[in-house]
């Protein structure tokens, strides 16, 4: 199931969210509708607050070309980052059609918990390692646009507070 993605600014995308205790079949349906949700809008990320749930949860592919590589990390943790930083210019579904180049260690270890309850951990770098760092900024309530200055961050907070009016009158 789709489900609808908040749009900032939303009080719930501020909020530090609830390690998850347990791998309940809810939370495996909710990690495939963010999938669906992800794939369907398009993006290659999703963190659980984006939906509108309080949780630690992220999904990912970020395979442009080729078969999907579709993943669900519960507890995400980032147990290692490089002193190598990298730039890209970030999106995000939350803050549609806004984009700004963002530094973050070029490459992350992260551990967290998979689908079957088990314990992983892997290294990340390139497009991956940017996202699985901005799926788990999500977790803590910290949107890309709060890595900018405060004026370009008024800036694109209004015109979102804009697009969500104009959205609500349709
Ligand atoms: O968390 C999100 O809002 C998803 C976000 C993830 C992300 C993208 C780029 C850098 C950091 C984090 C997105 O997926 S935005 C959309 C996007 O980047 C994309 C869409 C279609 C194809 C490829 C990329
Ligand atoms: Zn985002």
């Amino acid at each position: 199931m789709i489900r609808p993605i908040l749009i900032h600014p939303d009080p719930r995308l501020k909020k530090l969210c609830e390690p998850v205790a347990e791998i309940t079949p809810e939370l495996r349906q909710l990690a495939a509708d963010m999938l669906e949700t992800m794939y369907d809008a398009p993006g290659v990320g999703l963190a659980a607050p984006q939906v509108g749930v309080l949780k630690r949860l992220i999904v990912m592919d970020c395979i442009k070309d080729g078969p999907a590589q579709p993943m669900a990390l519960f507890n995400p943790v980032v147990t290692w980052a490089s002193e190598d930083l990298s730039t890209y210019e970030e999106g995000c579904l939350s803050i549609p059609e806004q984009y700004a180049d963002v530094n973050r260690p070029a490459e992350v270890i992260v551990r967290w918990t998979d689908v079957d309850g088990a314990t992983q951990e892997r290294q990340f770098s390139g497009l991956w390692s940017t996202c699985v760092q901005h799926e788990i900024d999500h977790l803590d309530g910290k949107l890309f646009i709060d890595y900018l200055g405060p004026l370009k961050r008024q800036m694109i907070t209004r015109k979102m507070t804009k697009l969500k009016r104009e959205r609500a009158r349709e």
